[in-house]
């Protein structure tokens, strides 16, 4: 592997990662093209990976003039910073420290209620954490009022996406694809209208859809994770 330093800007990732997929959301919300993404083997992940995040060894890592930066909500409010284009973080301070509260809910809160879908063996527990992850989905509900303001703005962003949406969207076509092997509906129209309808306003973004893998991708590799879990053959 070539060392960091000489590339502009690189992205260390991995296709399927939530936390990779918003920080690509946010590139290219800030319309940040022509950066060199590397995928990562997270089996073998390269030295380049363990040299620029040493603490977690985790991706995304973007490596900006050589200088590592990690963790992905911290990747995006620096994306934010560093370049010209839309913003995605508000400019008011206390809207901006809203944001950062959503965002954090939705990773310490929101998907460790949903994860265990991951490991699901039986029908029982998939009906089990669903359960479980519903009072989250009404807090998400709530919170999209919110932000979005009582006008009924399109996005946790207001008018455009923004840090909560990209730290949501990073994980919606996980969502999608749990729901079409689960056969569950966890932004469901009819209880959730308002996040259900982000969704597909998300989901059909110019800004964001390149950036976002196929469902279906997703489905498949979900599958193989669930027949790993349940022992079965595949
Ligand atoms: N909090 C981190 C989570 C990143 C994360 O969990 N990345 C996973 C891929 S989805 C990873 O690199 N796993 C490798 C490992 O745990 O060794 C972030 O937001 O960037």
């Amino acid at each position: 592997m070539a060392a960091a330093a000489g590339v502009e800007l690189r992205l260390l990732g991995e296709c399927l990662s939530p936390y990779c997929i918003r920080v690509k959301q946010a590139l290219a919300v800030k319309g940040v093209a022509g950066y060199e993404y590397v995928e990562e083997d997270l089996e073998h992940k390269s030295e380049l990976l363990l040299s620029s995040n040493p603490v977690h060894g985790k991706v995304p890592v973007l490596i900006h003039r050589g200088a590592p930066v990690c963790e992905s909500l911290v990747i995006v409010q620096y994306v934010d910073e560093a370049w010209a284009g839309p913003a995605i973080l508000p400019s008011d301070p206390y809207e901006r420290s809203r944001a950062r509260f959503w965002a954090a809910y939705i990773d310490d809160k929101f998907f460790p209620s949903w994860e265990p879908f991951f490991k699901s063996k039986t029908a029982e527990d998939r009906a089990e954490t669903f359960k479980n992850a519903i009072p989250a989905v009404e807090t998400l509900e709530k919170a999209l009022t919110e932000c979005s303001s009582s006008e009924g703005k399109p996005f946790f962003g207001g008018d455009s996406i923004g840090y909560v949406d990209v730290a949501l969207g990073g994980y919606l076509a996980w969502i999608k694809a749990v729901d079409e092997v689960a056969g569950t509906s966890l932004f469901d129209e009819a209880k959730f209208p308002r996040l259900a309808a982000w969704a597909e306003r998300f989901a059909a973004a110019d800004a964001v859809r390149d950036a976002s893998p196929a469902v279906e991708d997703i489905v498949v590799f979900y599958k193989k994770m669930q027949a790993a879990e349940t022992g079965a053959e595949h």
